[in-house]
């Protein structure tokens, strides 16, 4: 129960499966673990277009109601929040329409299907005068909030690289359907848009803005079974079905150079067999370097060079102390979390941020300039050249 003299901030989110299912444990657990936050998530309605699903998941998730339309979120005042984590094809229909009804929305990355779209949603929000946030989760892990407290009070002195990498390989199986996820049409792109924009989401916190980009991109299986419903990551083929064009990239590398003159080099790849979900990077600057690998997220292993001689090395922090950002409010040191609390951390920003009447970070700023950067590595690959962000 919230309590009566916090600000309530009634949500309605369209999505139930994985992100929904993610999302939703974040309401569920923002106010409990964070009393102190002075805005608390009511988790009012939840919607999808298949009844018996939905009703089931709010039933699960724990949802006040349901509903099988997203514009009966926007009709009344009893929704201040819409959350979008529908496939990304939904993204700007839904927010653009949350925005005109006065809704704050928190909205799934990749923001949009292409940049053109994710600036007409920044611009209606920014018309709207509403708060928006975007969900580049990875962010709150605190390992990587101690990255940007390292690099930010300077003790990795100049940035030279910026290294990262996010694999996986749940589409290996060349019988795995061509689900949504591998359909432009609904996902705008492949492992680009759905790994790679982690990846440059924290390039752009923790090194900042890149000025020019060239890339590679490969789809290794050109064509699969169609699947028989929109199903998710674990879905299972049928070699008798009918086959359909995979028209996303499998995996695509790209090099960059940031404004402030550092390097950086970024892979995505769902055909990285045995990589399940390995989101990394590695930081060097002149007076040290930093390494964050995610199937390790309470980790961050540091190297200073002015550690004395005789103990110089990379060595492991576990970020799990009152020290580091969010954990006061979980377990006593060295009780690890996990990649739920991510999403409850953006949550109380979230909040924080209608308090304070601020918009949150990450945002729909944040959002654009990820897919303006999808995009110009897309451009270096059509074209077979550098291309300068800034040219889109
Ligand atoms: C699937 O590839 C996925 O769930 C992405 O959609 C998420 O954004 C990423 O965090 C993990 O992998």
């Amino acid at each position: 129960m919230v309590e009566m003299n916090k600000k309530q901030v009634n949500v309605g989110m369209v999505g139930y499966k994985f992100m929904g299912k993610a999302h939703s444990n974040a309401y569920s657990r923002v106010n409990m673990f964070f009393p102190n936050a002075p805005a608390a998530p009511v988790m009012k309605l939840i919607c999808g277009r298949d009844r018996e699903g939905v009703e089931q998941a709010a039933k699960q998730f724990g949802w006040e109601g349901f509903v099988t339309d997203w514009r009966e979120l926007l009709s009344g005042d009893d929704i201040d929040l819409v959350d979008i984590n529908a496939p990304s094809n939904a993204h700007k229909e839904i927010a653009m329409a949350a925005a005109r009804a006065g809704k704050h929305i928190f909205c799934e990355k990749p923001l949009a299907l292409n940049l053109a779209d994710s600036r007409e949603m920044l611009e209606a929000a920014e018309e709207a005068g509403i708060k928006h946030m975007v969900g580049f989760n990875y962010r709150f892990a605190p390992a990587v909030q101690l990255a940007k407290k390292i690099i930010s009070e300077g003790r990795l002195g100049t940035l030279y690289h910026f290294r990262a990498w996010f694999l996986q390989d749940w589409i290996l199986d060349p019988e795995f359907p061509l689900v949504w996820r591998l359909q432009k049409d609904v996902a705008g792109s492949g492992s680009h848009g759905d790994l790679g924009a982690h990846l440059i989401d924290l390039a752009h916190y923790l090194v900042g803005d890149m000025s020019e980009v060239v890339g590679m991109s490969e789809t290794f299986i050109k064509d699969r079974p169609m699947p028989t419903s929109m199903t998710g990551l674990s879905a299972k083929g049928s070699a008798d079905a009918p086959r359909g064009k995979v028209d996303v990239d499998d995996a695509t590398l790209f090099l960059a150079r940031f404004a402030n003159g550092a390097l950086g080099s970024f892979e995505a790849s769902r055909f990285a067999a045995g990589h399940r979900c390995t989101n990394s990077f590695e930081i060097n600057g002149s007076k040290g370097s930093i390494k964050f690998d995610f199937e390790r997220l309470n980790e961050l292993e540091v190297y200073f060079t002015d550690d004395a001689a005789d103990v110089q090395g990379f060595r492991r922090v576990l970020a799990t102390d009152p020290a580091h950002a969010y954990m006061d409010a979980w377990w006593p040191p060295g009780h690890t979390i996990g990649y739920e609390h991510t999403f409850v951390h953006e949550m109380l920003e979230m909040m924080q941020a209608i308090h304070e009447d601020r918009q949150p970070e990450p945002n729909f700023t944040d959002g654009v300039k990820c897919q303006q950067v999808l995009e110009a590595v897309e451009l270096s690959v059509s074209e077979r050249r550098w291309v300068k962000v800034n040219e889109l």
